[in-house]
């Protein structure tokens, strides 16, 4: 039996796949609320094909209690957030849920890992609190909004102390992945998964100051990344309003805080990621002037979620415009997004598409839910300010 602790956006999607392909599984978190909603049968937040998966996976037998399980195996994905000040991981909840299996496992037992985590973090806060237990870090590579499919498909990596452990590890992965799984050691598994996010990161970056550049200069830098984009070795990323989620605009820091005098180059496009939403601010305000709305009232930004097709809202680019804006003593634009309707979160959050249009003359895409992509129409005469480059409509449309 396998027990996954911290049942996530990480540890739910992995617990339902093993069982729905016949491992015995028992999810375990903390959160009472949560493991009470999946016990009435209910998912715990929106992702494409996961209440299928979860029904499978029901049919299967998983089971999800708040209780840490005696067992040979655990899986856990417990979130890693980074220290804000320090720009280092926090470890701390890794570290609590070590300490509980340590309670209930058994000598020999073998402890997975998934949460992401900086290099070296495995020696320097777990081994030390872990006795006759087998580590291993299988860092994840699933991406919001096509978790299922990457879950299935995915290469991965698994980290171990030994090839035998890697091994038996690699097995119950591959009772799921099609993917090709590699056994290395648990520091490289560490490094590896923050390079991936780093790299995306730095990309972004690019892209992101070259829209810079161009906006300087007015020149069109979608049709220039489209042009670089056709030679065989260049593959750049898109400019966006800056970059949320609780993956690239975060593990890259881990980097920044561990080595910060190598590490130049990501901290430089980490803090140019950083200013994006400073950015479309000041282009916020140009526009208006251009176009002679002096009521802030009547600008709406359409989508808060950290990226398009999900309800996740960590790090989002609309959040940290907002928070820009609280910060200026500024009162908050108007919002809209047909994925996230907590109003107790978003001040002055529209919830009804059609009020939102009237009330605002500029919208701002934040976010390129496929809901607006099917609704271009209503969006006829008002001023657009298009951060995604998706707008058909061909006139008052301002990119960044
Ligand atoms: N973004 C841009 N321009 C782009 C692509 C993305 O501005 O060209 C922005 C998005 O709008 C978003 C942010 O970057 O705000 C991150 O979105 P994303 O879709 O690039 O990635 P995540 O954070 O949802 O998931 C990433 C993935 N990592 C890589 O692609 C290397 C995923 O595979 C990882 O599993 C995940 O991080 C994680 O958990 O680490």
């Amino acid at each position: 039996m396998i027990n996954v602790i911290g049942l996530g956006y990480i540890g739910l999607p992995t617990a339902l796949m093993m069982a729905s392909h016949g491992v015995e599984v028992i999810g375990t978190d903390y959160n009472k609320e949560l493991v009470a909603t999946l016990n009435e049968g209910k998912t715990t937040f929106k992702e494409k094909g996961l209440d299928e998966l979860f029904k499978e996976a029901v049919v299967k037998g998983i089971n999800f209690t708040t209780e840490y399980q005696t067992t040979d195996t655990y899986i856990i994905s417990v979130p890693t957030p980074y220290d804000k000040f320090s720009k280092k991981v926090d470890p701390s909840y890794v570290i609590a849920a070590v300490k509980d299996v340590m309670k209930v496992c058994p000598k020999g037992a073998t402890v997975v890992i998934e949460s992401t985590v900086s290099p070296g973090t495995i020696d320097k806060y777990i081994r030390p609190i872990i006795k006759d237990i087998n580590l291993v870090h299988a860092p994840e590579r699933i991406i919001p909004g096509n978790m299922v499919y990457e879950l299935l498909n995915n290469n991965r990596t698994i980290g171990a102390d030994s090839r035998e452990i890697g091994e038996k590890v690699k097995s119950y992965y591959a009772s799921f992945c099609q993917g090709e799984i590699v056994v290395t050691d648990i520091r490289t598994a560490e490094m590896t998964k923050v390079v991936e996010n780093t790299f995306r990161a730095v990309n972004i970056a690019f892209a992101n100051e070259l829209a810079r550049i161009c906006r300087h200069d007015n020149m069109d830098v979608y049709e220039i990344i489209r042009i670089c984009n056709m030679h065989p070795r260049v593959n750049i990323l898109q400019p966006g309003p800056g970059v949320g989620g609780h993956c690239i605009s975060v593990d890259p820091w881990f980097l920044v805080g561990d080595y910060p005098q190598l590490a130049k180059v990501i901290d430089e496009s980490m803090k140019t990621n950083d200013g994006q939403p400073s950015f479309v601010l000041e282009r916020i305000y140009e526009i208006m002037k251009e176009n002679g709305i002096s009521d802030t009232g009547r600008v709406g930004l359409y989508g808060i979620t950290y990226k398009e097709n999900v309800d996740d809202i960590r790090e989002s680019p609309t959040l940290q415009m907002l928070d820009i804006q609280e910060r200026h003593l500024a009162s908050p634009l108007k919002t809209f997004d047909p994925f996230f309707t907590d109003k107790a979160i978003v001040p002055n959050q529209i919830l009804d598409f059609d009020q939102f249009l009237n009330e605002v003359d500029m919208v701002v895409i934040m976010v390129k839910h496929d809901h607006i992509k099917q609704r271009w129409d209503k969006l006829r005469g008002k001023v657009i300010i298009d951060c995604h480059n998706v707008c058909p409509i061909g006139e008052r449309v301002y990119h960044i």
